[in-house]
């Protein structure tokens, strides 16, 4: 670890320190500020050093190994587990299930539980700000087993409009699954509430917390969710690895997903016994080196503490939204500070986003242009694409400084 625990503000510069990648230049002479982690956050050195000591050390595969070096491989793979596990205070290591993203969990959630559960008819409720990977999953499933889909609406503000919740409430859905942050307006839902009202109508609920556990504490036993998706890559992570938090009994209740090594008892000519959970859910030889990385990701955060990586991110948000709105012909989308953190989507008044995130990089402004794989929300403010520049513990508010400038040099070009 380089960082040690701080009950206060975190230290940017600090951090900044342990990133090599914030430290190169975007082009000769041109300071890089990387305003992409809703995309994938950049790596601290414990997390790089981790896997590269996993690789030159102790590298072996896991399970079943009779050799100390496949010994030590498992060890540090489980006790990876065990760390994501305290990082969302799951009360099991059981209960964390290693993916290739958070895509992959999701759709092993409606591969497994979805396909045993649901009948035709059955209703899956979603929300309007959904990511892809939370709609098309459901969406293959309503063509299978002619499921139902509904969404709770969103408003012009850009929050979840919770007055609409009851009456979708009352038509008794089998699963409420929704974002607990939007990686387009950056609204936190109120998560709690909702898992508290789906059990209330009978319903498992399930967060995409691909955007939320990166940026805010995540307490699944408070929370009482059933099911919980993210990616290791968005919070400081390795790529090609997911997690999937699971209540343990509907785990050991669900059919296995892949089929293959690892996740059987016994195999016979023509049938098998799964193994336990989470076996069960991780077929063939996992993503090792990632699963080591991601517990020093893991352990960078819990040393940094989630409450000063929520508290920064939002202040941070608060310093952007306050400068963007100083640009003219810039509308940002989603709701004010109250309800939002880690990053702002806007549109710019006769240019097209693609053009805007071009010239912010020619000034050093890495953002992301696009629907961000939320193609109906961007339909439901009618339009295509948005840039958006989004922030995480690293980010400062000279990067901000840096990105209004870029803007202006937008506005001269178009206007
Ligand atoms: N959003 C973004 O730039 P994967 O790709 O499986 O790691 O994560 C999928 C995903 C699921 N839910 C939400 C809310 C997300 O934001 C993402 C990934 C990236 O916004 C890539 S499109």
């Amino acid at each position: 670890m380089t960082i040690s625990p701080q009950a206060g503000p975190l230290d940017v510069d600090k951090i900044r320190a342990d990133f090599p990648i914030l430290h190169m230049e975007a082009s000769p002479g041109v300071k890089l500020a990387y305003l992409d982690s809703g995309a994938s956050s950049q790596k601290p050195l414990a997390v790089i050093e981790a896997m590269n000591t996993y690789y030159r050390s102790q590298n072996a595969n896991i399970h079943r190994a009779v050799y100390t070096l496949g010994e030590v491989a498992t060890e540090a793979y489980e006790a990876a587990r065990a760390k994501v596990a305290k990082f969302i205070n799951a009360s099991k290591p059981r209960e964390i299930i290693f993916t290739r993203n958070a895509t992959e969990s999701v759709n092993l959630v409606a591969q497994t539980w979805g396909r045993a559960n649901l009948k035709e008819g059955d209703l899956v409720l979603l929300t309007e700000m959904e990511h892809h990977a939370n709609l098309v999953p459901w969406q293959m499933l309503a063509a299978e087993k002619g499921i139902r889909l509904e969404f709770i609406p969103v408003t012009e503000e850009g929050i979840l409009d919770l007055a609409a919740l009851p009456a979708l409430l009352e038509q008794k859905p089998k699963l409420v699954s929704f974002t607990a942050m939007s990686n387009v307006l950056g609204t936190i839902t109120p998560a709690a509430e909702i898992v508290r009202l789906a059990h209330e109508a009978s319903a498992l609920a399930m967060i995409d917390g691909a955007q939320s556990v990166p940026h805010l504490p995540t307490d699944v036993q408070a929370l009482d969710v059933d099911f919980l998706a993210f990616s290791s890559h968005k919070m400081l992570g390795p790529t090609g690895l997911g997690v999937l938090y699971g209540k343990l009994d509907l785990l050991n209740a669900m059919p296995p997903f892949m089929g293959g090594g690892d996740m059987i008892k016994r195999v016979e000519l023509r049938s098998f016994t799964t193994n336990e959970v989470p076996q069960k859910f991780e077929a063939g030889t996992p993503a090792i080196a990632e699963v080591v990385g991601l517990g020093a990701a893991v352990d960078y955060l819990m040393a940094v503490g989630m409450d000063a990586v929520a508290a920064y991110d939002h202040e941070l948000t608060a310093y952007a939204l306050e400068r963007l709105e100083e640009v003219q012909g810039l509308k940002v989308f989603g709701p004010g500070i109250e309800h939002k953190s880690s990053n702002a989507s806007f549109t710019f008044e006769g240019a097209h986003p693609h053009d805007v995130a071009e010239i912010l990089n020619r000034h050093g402004v890495a953002t992301r242009a696009g629907h961000h794989c939320a193609m109906p929300l961007h339909n439901k403010f009618g339009i295509p694409s948005t840039t958006r520049a989004s922030f995480y513990l690293y980010n400062t508010k000279e990067e901000i400084d840096q990105l209004i400038e870029a803007l202006y040099k937008v506005k001269e070009i178009f206007g």
